[in-house]
């Protein structure tokens, strides 16, 4: 029986359909099918993909193998969900503010990260596309997250123990468009590519040897390197700029180790998008990352008045090489030993596997066909190991466990399947560079991921294509339509599509990683009210700063004080401190009419400052459903309007 002609579906429980379900109970047998889970249905059918999760209750056993950390495009955060499960579970807020997930800037901490420190304004949109797990050996260890904004020039890290963003990292010289973002195998260096070619300090063009026009360009493109220190810490250590911008990046291990290889799609430096196909080639870049460091400690560089700390390198002043690529080439990956460098031209058909073993013998034997602003160009016969005719739009490149790489294509919408060459013939034993599976996408394949599909040991076994286009896979929701994250079990030819979900536009790039490695740190509480246990609550009068000074505990279900008292126009500085141990057990204070809401942790302690501009009585709330009392659980701030203000009027707490 078709789920569509359900009548509990359809919502038609009429005595008539009643009788006929209850017949149907008696009889024991089909109408049962319709009420089940359809995967319930399916699980006898063999050879079928199992959903694990046929009821919720083995949901409730937390047996999801990865967590997914989705970039969350214009939503500025990162989407979190469950593998397999295509449970979503949460959202991390960084560049946006999202109240919902108690990130707003009334809260002085989220306040200074959003704020840009050169300008002082508190920057509120943001566009996340690269998130890079932090690694040990090259392999994901669960501390970090990085990502960055495309919109504005800064970074972020997320911290994995409490899925909050514990630093904003503004990167100097340039105005945003930053794409491109990698971190290293030990997490030690950082690398934010600039797409969007600049118009950079004088001080910058005058070193590089290039002049710049503001109305006529060409413009110049740069690459930042970003310190990453054991504890996290995240510090302007230098940047490079060259003639052009870079597109994507990945910092090498293994067998190539020690470089950063990257793209661009406008080596023609044109200012608008047709002449940007002008060249029937672009570039991929080998940059040396020892020769950066070494025309720092040289001091080959200048710095500028923004930020005299940090080292401008010019691109002449380091090893760098270039190799040609098709037309307008996007994605680079590095497959699992680092010996494939894998590339395409998004205009074309063509994917291209260069061999970095071959690329390093090349550099010494100087392979070169000439030379662009001086970087010599490798000879495309010497580096590659294999050019691919695959399909229309070929855009990003991820690897599994098993020797292969998984190429996805917008235009074609599909994901196709290629075997790796030496050394990973021994594991599955295939003639090299032929495609031996396609997996179809509903619709238009951005990115796509394999769990661990950028790092020394992808841990395989699933495919998730992450769909520009959704068409009409889903329910009808407005023009601005969600994106289809697509889920395959690729353990078997052909791959298994088992499972979709609809997630807000437009996420970029996404990492899965072993839930092992992240659930364990997760905290349940923050320890920080214990530092101000003894600290009683209070309300101080400040007359000489103007300012109302309140202590203020929370704890199910009151706010202590609940009542307090603020002349009109003055500051009022309040540390709210919950003093819940309890997990789960969350509160807040929001205040009536004075567009301010924070949330407020278990065991959290929040410094929440505002000016009482505005005379009356003025309830605060808090916003989550802690207890049945949660909607008593609300006190009054009292704005005195000036005139009416007399000492006596202050708030004095029995103590
Ligand atoms: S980009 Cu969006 S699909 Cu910003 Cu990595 Cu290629
Ligand atoms: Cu505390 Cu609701
Ligand atoms: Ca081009």
């Amino acid at each position: 029986m078709a789920l569509k002609s359900s009548p509990l579906v359809q919502g038609v429980l009429t005595p008539k359909v009643v009788g006929a379900l209850l017949v149907g109970l008696l009889l024991g047998t089909l109408v049962f099918g319709v009420v089940l889970p359809s995967s319930a249905r399916g699980a006898a059918s063999s050879g079928a993909y199992q959903r694990p999760y046929p009821l919720p209750h083995q949901y409730w056993a937390r047996t999801d193998e990865f967590y997914v950390f989705a970039s969350g495009g214009q939503q500025g955060g990162l989407y979190v969900y469950g593998v397999p499960s295509m449970k979503y579970l949460s959202e991390i807020p960084i560049f946006n503010p999202d109240q919902a997930w108690g990130w707003t800037p009334e809260e002085p901490k989220v306040r200074k990260m959003l704020t840009n420190p050169w300008t002082e304004e508190v920057v509120t949109r943001g566009d996340t596309h690269h998130p890079s797990l932090s690694r040990t050996n090259g392999v994901y260890d669960g501390r970090w997250l990085f990502i960055n904004d495309k919109l504005h020039p800064r970074i972020a890290r997320v911290d994995l123990d409490t899925f909050r963003t514990g630093q904003i990292l503004w990167l100097p010289n340039g105005n945003g468009g930053d794409h491109g973002l990698s971190v290293s195998p030990n997490s030690d260096l950082l690398v934010q590519n600039f797409e969007h070619e600049q118009v950079p300090d004088p001080a910058i063009t005058q070193h590089l040897g290039l002049t710049v026009d503001l109305l006529k360009g060409p413009y110049v493109g740069a690459f930042s390197g970003v310190n990453i220190a054991s504890d996290g810490a995240m510090s302007n250590a230098w940047q490079v700029w060259g003639p052009w911008g870079f597109d994507m990046v990945r910092i090498g291990w293994g067998k190539s180790d020690g470089w950063i290889v990257s793209t661009s799609y406008n080596t023609e430096r044109a200012l608008s998008a047709v002449p940007m196909f002008a060249r029937d080639h672009d570039y991929a870049f080998f940059w040396n990352i020892a020769s950066i460091r070494k025309a720092v400690a040289d001091g080959k560089y200048v710095t500028t008045k923004q930020a005299p700390d940090v080292p401008v390198v010019s691109w002449k002043d380091v090893e760098v090489y270039v190799t040609p690529i098709p037309l307008n080439p996007h994605g680079i990956d590095i497959s699992p030993t680092g010996k494939y460098v894998m590339t395409s031209g998004k205009a074309t058909t063509l994917v291209v596997a260069i061999d970095f073993e071959k690329t390093l013998e090349a550099i010494q034997n100087k392979r070169f066909i000439g030379d662009d602003f001086g970087i010599p160009i490798l000879d495309p016969d010497a580096v590659r190991a294999a050019t691919m005719d695959l399909g229309m739009g070929p855009t990003h490149i991820e690897f599994d466990n098993q020797g292969y790489a998984y190429v996805g294509f917008f235009v074609d919408s599909d994901i196709k399947k290629v075997p790796l060459g030496e050394p990973y013939t021994r594991l599955h034993n295939k003639e090299p560079w032929k495609v031996v599976d396609v997996l179809p996408a509903h619709f238009s394949v951005g990115h796509l991921l394999v769990p661990g599909g950028d790092t020394a040991q992808p841990y395989g076994k699933y495919v998730i294509s992450m769909n520009k286009l959704t068409k009409d896979t889903f329910l009808p929701h407005g023009p601005l339509e969600s994106e289809n994250h697509e889920l395959y079990n690729i353990e078997q030819v052909p791959a298994q599509l088992i499972d979709q979900m609809p997630l807000g536009p437009e996420t970029h790039y996404s990492q899965a990683i072993p839930a092992s490695l992240v659930a364990p740190r997760v905290k349940t509480t923050y320890t920080e009210a214990r530092a101000v246990a003894a600290e009683k609550p209070r309300v101080e009068y400040d007359y000489a700063a103007r300012e109302v000074r309140v202590h203020m505990t929370v704890v199910r279900s009151f706010f202590t004080p609940d009542a307090f008292t603020v002349p009109e126009g003055w500051k009022v500085k309040t540390r709210l401190v919950s003093q819940e141990t309890a997990m789960d057990i969350s509160h807040g204070f929001a205040l009536d009419g004075y567009n301010l809401s924070v949330s407020l942790d278990p065991g959290e302690v929040k410094d929440v400052e505002w000016v009482a501009d505005k005379p009356g009585v003025h309830w605060f709330y808090c916003i989550w459903f802690c207890s049945e009392l949660h909607m008593e659980m609300r006190g009054r701030a009292i704005v005195v309007p000036q005139a009416d203000w007399t000492p006596d009027k202050e708030t004095h707490l029995a103590s």
